[in-house]
């Protein structure tokens, strides 16, 4: 049964009931409004008149971004508040402070961040942030570590894997990311000059990859991982916060989350450096910017490997030596490449884009989806002979003479 839809009419009454929480805000001056700009969830900031905030999040009954005619369980809340209960207790700093769950009505509570920005926004507008790639890289490996056999005894593992299943948020994953972007599909679509580049991925060679990395996704329950670790899940402080002490990043929308391979993470991750960085080169962004952008992929991986390694002496189990950590490392660093180019590709054939591409005025889109396309490919079949983040991402997508004074900013790309 559907848990009863939050506006903004009902959300204080609603909070007045929730321990704890009249205690972080006087619910008697609260004002309310909708934030989400999400593809699935209503997002409610509530400030009160002492200038203090929270937001409440709520999932709908279907999905937003398309509407009733496609339902959705509400318990994808669950499956989040679970993330947000593993990565308080291993990554507190890198995640908004977590106020609760309540199960029945399908409600979060949350750190306000609303003076952060979404760091695809930010990087959409040419704005350094400082570390957050790092950031994300250590989140992961505090979250990998944290919640597989690494660092617990099999047995929690196992529990807590059964407990995190997510088959509905899997499903939505499994069709538009690994199947919908290589057959005819009416969620796909893309520019028509984009055609042959699309219809080309089609290869017999290509989709007998694509299915190892299908089955890799459905099979291997690794760790808890995020599910959506874009750059649209990542919020970053500006200079002001980052001077009173704010960390590079944190992580937020977990609602993917399940038990899967550690590298999916990491891939949706570089897919969406490869946006960004396909961006800045088309629309001429400053050499800084194009810098900053194009160390992403190698300050995320060496984050995410340095964490591993600080944290390796706490492994739960002897076994696990110091040649597997490296082996380890390698495979799921294989896995990434891999499942970088199926976030890549999906976000440009498929139902979910970005607004990295989709804010960029057609020939310019063109020119930079291509470039996307074909590294996608070269991620997902040359995966295990690409050995490390240097020069994963691609040289060139030269620059459209006055593109960015042409930007515009279409609707339609939340992800
Ligand atoms: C129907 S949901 C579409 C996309 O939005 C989410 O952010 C995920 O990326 C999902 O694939
Ligand atoms: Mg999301």
């Amino acid at each position: 049964m559907s848990a009863e839809v939050l506006d903004v009419t009902t959300v204080p009454a609603y909070l007045a009931t929730r321990p704890g929480v009249p205690g972080l805000i006087d619910l008697s001056t609260a004002t309310v409004q909708e934030v989400g700009d999400g593809n699935l969830n209503l997002v409610f900031v509530v400030r009160d008149a002492q200038g203090r905030s929270l937001v409440v999040k709520q999932s709908l009954p279907y999905v937003r971004m398309v509407g009733e005619s496609w339902p959705l369980s509400q318990d994808r809340i669950l499956a989040e508040g679970r993330g947000y209960v593993a990565a308080q207790a291993l990554t507190p700093d890198l995640i908004p402070a977590f106020h609760g769950l309540d199960a029945d009505r399908r409600v979060l509570v949350l750190e306000d961040l609303s003076e952060w920005t979404v760091w695809r926004r930010a990087l959409d507008q040419g704005v350094i942030a400082p570390g957050a790639g790092a950031a994300v890289g250590t989140y992961a490996a505090r979250i990998a570590f944290g919640t597989s056999v690494l660092g617990l005894p099999a047995e929690q593992v196992q529990e807590a894997a059964a407990a995190a299943a997510n088959p509905q948020l899997c499903r939505i994953t499994q069709d538009l990311v690994f199947t919908e972007p290589f057959v005819d599909h009416p969620q796909n679509s893309w520019d028509d000059a984009l055609t042959g580049d699309v219809l080309a991925l089609r290869d017999p060679a290509l989709l007998h990859e694509v299915a190892a990395l299908k089955y890799r996704f459905l099979t291997a329950g690794q760790a808890l991982i995020h599910g959506d670790l874009h750059s649209g899940s990542v919020f970053v402080p500006d200079k002001r916060l980052r001077a009173a002490g704010a960390p590079a990043a944190k992580v937020f929308d977990i609602e993917f989350a399940f038990y899967g391979p550690v590298g999916f993470d990491l891939g949706t991750s570089l897919a969406n450096h490869l946006f960004a960085h396909v961006r800045a080169q088309v629309l001429d962004r400053p050499a800084a910017f194009r810098e900053s952008v194009a160390d992403l992929p190698a300050q995320t991986w060496g984050a995410f490997a340095a964490e591993i390694a600080r944290l390796w002496p706490q492994r739960a189990d002897a076994s696990w030596t110091d040649g597997f950590r490296d082996a380890w490392l390698r495979e799921v660093w294989q896995d990434a490449v891999g499942f970088a180019g199926l976030e890549a590709i999906r976000r440009v054939v498929g139902l979910a884009k970005v607004s990295d591409l989709q804010s960029l005025a057609t020939d310019e889109r063109v020119r930079a989806a291509r470039v996307v396309l074909t590294t996608a490919r070269r991620w997902i079949v040359d995966r295990t002979r690409i050995a490390g983040p240097d020069g994963l991402l691609p040289a060139a997508a030269s620059p459209v003479p006055g593109a960015d004074a042409r930007r515009s900013e279409p609707a339609g790309a939340r992800a």
